[in-house]
């Protein structure tokens, strides 16, 4: 460290040089974050040093964690949902499989996921000592229910599908797997992290959610789709008491126990979640899923004009091609089988998308 401070006009002007070497979202079409809404932002603004990590010292901040929860396990047909805000989906994954790991202690414990899961799935695989097992995906790239059943044992602690998965945006078929988890009493967590703010403002939305009886927690992240700052996630529980075999004691705290992964908790993340929620409400929700959902139908019918066919129609905005190269200055991402990935965030209006489609078809001219 500096022995002597830095002007601050000095410090800011070093700070915003570095920003600007970051890239800005706007031809960033390989993310699954998105620049906040507004209101997000300004919510963040006021709750910059609270800390839901001390509870008893932010009763208004937690009344908010306790509102996200309400307001998503009702999205999720379970108002009366356990839960909490975690740090995004990783931190959801990891404590809900620690949760199905003690809900069933066995000798040498296994986990069934897709091979579409994500790979916050091998961290907390790791961490929990739990054997992974892969189930296949269909031609659809959607789990494969039958080989899923398959796979479970008397060592299985939980089966794991996705809703709106990372590389093809595909949602599992999460009616079936609910009747496998139902058949073979078996915990079933779904890793919405993407669709859990996407399926439920379809025209049609298919059940994923607590509306199957054999769902038992939900990751979504606000961070996402949510338009939230960075970090919100939520895990989601159809038991609010699972939580209770993850506490451990805080003694010196102004709460006595203490279930989250993480300690010191960021509040203006969560107050940012409740925000965007409370102010777009359902309607304004849907404007903004419709929209992406457009913009992705307009891509993949762009992108098939230049003779570029999709890898499969996804169920929610993420797109992907058969197509090796991307014109300059755009971000796309690779799946691990070689498609190019577009990801239709809010961030990705329907001008980028025309403006990518031009660089495509010069490109290819
Ligand atoms: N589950 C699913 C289905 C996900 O897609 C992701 C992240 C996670 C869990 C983990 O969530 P956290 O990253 O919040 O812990 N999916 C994106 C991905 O890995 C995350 C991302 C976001 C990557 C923005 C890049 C980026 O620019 O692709």
């Amino acid at each position: 460290m500096r022995e002597h401070g830095c002007p601050e006009e000095d410090l800011f002007s070093f700070l915003l040089s570095k920003r600007q070497e970051d890239l800005g979202y706007r031809n960033i079409l390989s993310s699954m974050c998105t620049p906040p809404h507004p209101v997000a932002a300004r919510a963040h603004a006021i709750f910059l040093e609270t800390n839901l990590g001390d509870p008893g010292l932010f009763p208004g901040t937690v009344a908010l964690e306790e509102l996200l929860v309400r307001r998503l396990g009702t999205l999720m047909h379970h108002p009366g949902a356990g839960g909490y805000a975690t740090s995004g989906g990783t931190e959801s994954n990891i404590q809900a499989l620690r949760i199905a790991k003690k809900l069933k202690p066995v000798g040498s414990p296994n986990v069934v996921v897709p091979a579409s899961a994500h790979f916050s799935f091998l961290k907390a695989c790791d961490i929990l000592g739990l054997d992974m097992r892969v189930a296949p995906l269909d031609a659809d790239f959607r789990m494969d229910a039958e080989a899923a059943a398959g796979l479970i044992d008397k060592n299985t602690v939980a089966l794991v599908s996705v809703v709106g998965t990372t590389e093809y945006g595909m949602v599992d078929p999460i009616a079936a797997l609910s009747d496998v988890a139902l058949d073979r009493d078996t915990f079933l967590h779904i890793d919405a992290a993407f669709g859990g703010m996407v399926v439920p403002f379809l025209d049609n939305p298919v059940p994923f959610d607590f509306s199957l009886p054999g769902v038992s927690s939900i990751s979504v992240d606000p961070h996402k789709m949510g338009m939230s700052t960075i970090p919100a996630g939520c895990l989601l529980t159809r038991d609010p008491n699972y939580f209770a075999c993850l506490n451990v004691e805080t003694p010196y705290l102004t709460v006595k126990r203490e279930c989250t992964l993480a300690g010191t908790r960021p509040g203006a993340s969560v107050a940012a979640a409740v925000a965007v929620l409370e102010y777009l409400g359902m309607e304004g929700m849907r404007a903004v899923v419709t929209g992406c959902m457009e913009n992705a139908r307009r891509l993949i019918e762009g992108m098939e004009t230049l003779g570029c066919p999709r890898a499969v129609t996804p169920d929610v905005n993420v797109a992907t091609f058969s197509c090796d190269r991307a014109p300059a200055g755009w971000r796309v991402s690779r799946t691990r089988a070689g498609h190019m990935r577009i990801v239709c965030m809010p961030h990705v209006t329907r001008d980028v998308i025309e403006k990518f489609l031009k660089d495509m078809s010069d490109m290819h001219a």
